[in-house]
């Protein structure tokens, strides 16, 4: 009963949100560097040059940005990823604190633009490599399995100013040629990975997912194509280059319920949930679903699968299946109740049966064990929860403590829900890794004090601070849950 022995406790951090170091020792301009600060209510921008010498910043999310347009970073601009929490420079202490804590294991991801600064040259930088040669070293030596992404929303934006990034087959090369020369440099270090973060999320953010500056219906229909047979070949060639390897897949799970009884809103909440699955199901089952070639052929977009293509999806299935969950949300056919909800569309409508974080995200444990069953029950796939958590703003207290007991709360109810799926369900789940385990900029706003971290770090919105690290109560909470693998939640 309860969690496996060699339960994979640990917590989650991305390189564009965490590393900083944006352009030390070689490294290129990824996809996330040209994204601006914003806040709840200010949109992040994506910044660019066109050539007539003109500088322009529109929307991250929904970005379509004019033909000829180079991304880059410009003056005048403030951007979140380019300090983020350092880790660059901190790497043996935050490895240390998760020692501390316990880690049985750290998510993190490579940042594409340290091993090919523009993505497509024929050798990788050597002082990229070195990087994370020390940071897994310091993995080991602090007892902790490293479990990589090897893209988290970052594409390096020399793709993008070049072909389109991920729009352009060619970029299927240069991510296995990465794919080869980190899988080859850490065989041994690492033998957990990740293909693409979120790869849903390229529905909505061609250019947080993907790198793709335009929301165009066929263009982001070719880039999901594109990434699904990048992560097919990047399985097949990590089993290759190790059979120890284990690879899997992640997606952000947009857990919905149907807003009410009404067939139609049954059949909606079906609908809108295969924009999540379609990912995943051919991640795992290795062909793309009937729903989704019906959809595109409805809405006359070209696809064509070569019976070669066909064949590299098939045998590259993932080994286990990863997600995010951080909330539920409902799905209406009524066009009443989608107007009454505003500014929380990116999501869908709310639940009156939830609270929501300071943030609009509607807390809802039971909501995990269903996703966990539905996961489960769809695949029949080990599973493991690589991001979870609560954003909130922490107070520090003069004497430098911080009292995060709401996020305690928020963890310990999905931890006990995660139980309640094995014990009472039957799941099979290697892992959890809470998002943001030390503070770090939040991908949706850009913002640092929407914190998830049980570490602080002393960085601002403005970017002042010293960046130095303290333990949050959360901190000592989570050590103790892991020392006795999840039964002491108090
Ligand atoms: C997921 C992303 C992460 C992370 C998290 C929290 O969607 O994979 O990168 O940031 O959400 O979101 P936010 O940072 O917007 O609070």
């Amino acid at each position: 009963m309860g969690f496996r022995k060699d339960f994979l406790w640990g917590g989650a951090t991305a390189a564009n949100q965490y590393e900083g170091g944006w352009n030390a020792d070689g490294k290129g301009v990824s996809s996330s560097d040209c994204c601006t600060r914003g806040s709840r209510t200010e949109p992040r921008k994506v910044t660019y040059r066109m050539p007539d010498g003109t500088v322009h910043a529109d929307l991250m999310f929904g970005l379509d940005a004019p033909e000829g347009a180079q991304f880059g970073c410009f003056k005048g601009y403030d951007y979140p990823s380019h300090q983020a929490s350092d880790f660059y420079h901190h790497y043996e202490e935050d490895i240390a604190l998760m020692g501390e804590m316990g880690f049985k294991t750290y998510r993190m991801s490579i940042n594409w633009t340290r091993i090919f600064p523009l993505g497509y040259e024929e050798e990788a930088n050597e002082e990229g490599l070195a990087f994370y040669d020390r940071v897994f070293d310091a993995c080991h030596k602090a007892g902790i399995e490293p479990l990589v992404t090897l893209s988290h929303y970052e594409t390096p934006v020399g793709l993008t100013n070049k072909w389109g990034a991920w729009v352009d087959a060619r970029t299927i090369d240069c991510f296995v040629r990465y794919v080869k020369a980190v899988g080859e440099r850490y065989k041994g270090k690492v033998t957990y990975w990740l293909t693409f973060n979120e790869i849903n999320c390229l529905s909505f953010g061609g250019w947080m997912a993907a790198g793709v500056p335009s929301k165009d219906p066929q263009k982001i229909a070719d880039a999901a194509k594109h990434q699904l047979i990048a992560s097919a070949k990047a399985v097949q060639l990590l089993h290759e280059i190790d059979p120890e390897n284990k690879v899997g897949n992640m997606i952000g799970y947009g857990v919905l319920y149907p807003h009410t009884c009404n067939p139609a809103d049954v059949l909606k909440c079906w609908s809108e949930m295969n924009d999540c699955y379609f990912f995943c199901d051919v991640q795992a089952r290795g062909y793309y679903p009937a729903y989704k070639l019906k959809e595109y052929e409805k809405n006359g977009i070209c696809f064509e699968l070569s019976e070669e293509e066909a064949e590299t999806l098939k045998n590259g299935t993932v080994d286990f299946i990863s997600f995010s969950y951080y909330m539920t949300n409902c799905a209406s056919a009524d066009p009443k109740v989608l107007a009454d909800q505003g500014g929380n569309m990116l999501f869908g409508v709310s639940n009156p049966y939830l609270k929501a974080s300071d943030w609009g995200w509607q807390i809802d444990p039971t909501g995990l064990r269903i996703a966990l069953n539905y996961m489960y029950d769809r695949y029949q796939k080990p599973l493991m929860v690589v991001e979870n958590g609560l954003g909130a703003q922490d107070v520090v207290e003069a004497d430098g403590s911080i009292h995060d007991t709401y996020r305690i709360d928020y963890l310990r109810d999905h931890i006990k829900a995660m139980k309640e799926a094995i014990d009472e369900d039957g799941v099979e789940l290697w892992g959890y890794t809470p998002w943001g385990c030390i503070d770090l900029v939040s991908a949706s706003t850009g913002e640092m004090h929407k914190r998830y971290g049980f570490v602080y770090v002393d960085y601002q919105d403005d970017g002042t601070g010293e960046g130095a690290r303290s333990r949050k109560d959360s901190f000592y909470w989570y050590k103790k849950v892991i020392e006795t693998n999840g039964e002491d939640l108090f």
